[in-house]
């Protein structure tokens, strides 16, 4: 019977095609989310500029964030504000460590990026793509936009 064939060669064809897309799958998606990314608008002259997001990790372990890098700037640090002796620090951090289940909330007098270098001010509308790097993961890549802020 045709129909017989036809249902055999599909169900032949699932079989090679879930493995493939389970695999394809898994390696693909992220297990975090990074959004709202938002970086405050230059003043003329400046070289550096301050940006801000959120990180959500999805995962059931901890994600280690080692680097931030973008094409148009020479370094990017985890900033963190910190009150010491009654006065407000930053403090770079080496490594940025999100829980599972934790989301990390970047804003003002908190967690920043601090771009360094950036070859000219960014200007408002203007867009960013800002590379993540955790450990044991493929880089994130996430357009950040620029806005006064
Ligand atoms: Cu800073």
């Amino acid at each position: 019977m045709k129909n017989n064939t036809l249902t055999e060669r599909f169900r032949a064809w699932i079989w090679i095609l879930i493995p493939l897309c389970l695999s394809a799958c898994a390696d693909t998606a992220p297990p975090l989310i990074i959004s709202d990314a938002v970086i405050r608008e230059m003043a003329p002259g400046r070289d550096t500029g301050v940006a801000y997001l959120n990180i959500e990790n999805l995962s059931k372990q901890t994600l280690t964030l080692n680097y931030v890098q973008s094409e148009r700037t020479d370094t990017i640090e985890v900033h963190q504000h910190l009150y010491e002796d009654g006065v407000m620090k930053m403090r770079p951090l080496a490594h940025l460590m999100v829980a599972p289940g934790e989301k990390v909330v970047f804003s003002p007098g908190g967690f920043h990026l601090m771009l360094f270098g950036v070859d000219a001010p960014l200007k408002e509308g203007e867009t960013l793509d800002l590379v993540f790097e955790f450990q044991n993961l493929e880089p994130v890549t996430v357009t950040a936009t620029v806005k006064r802020l």
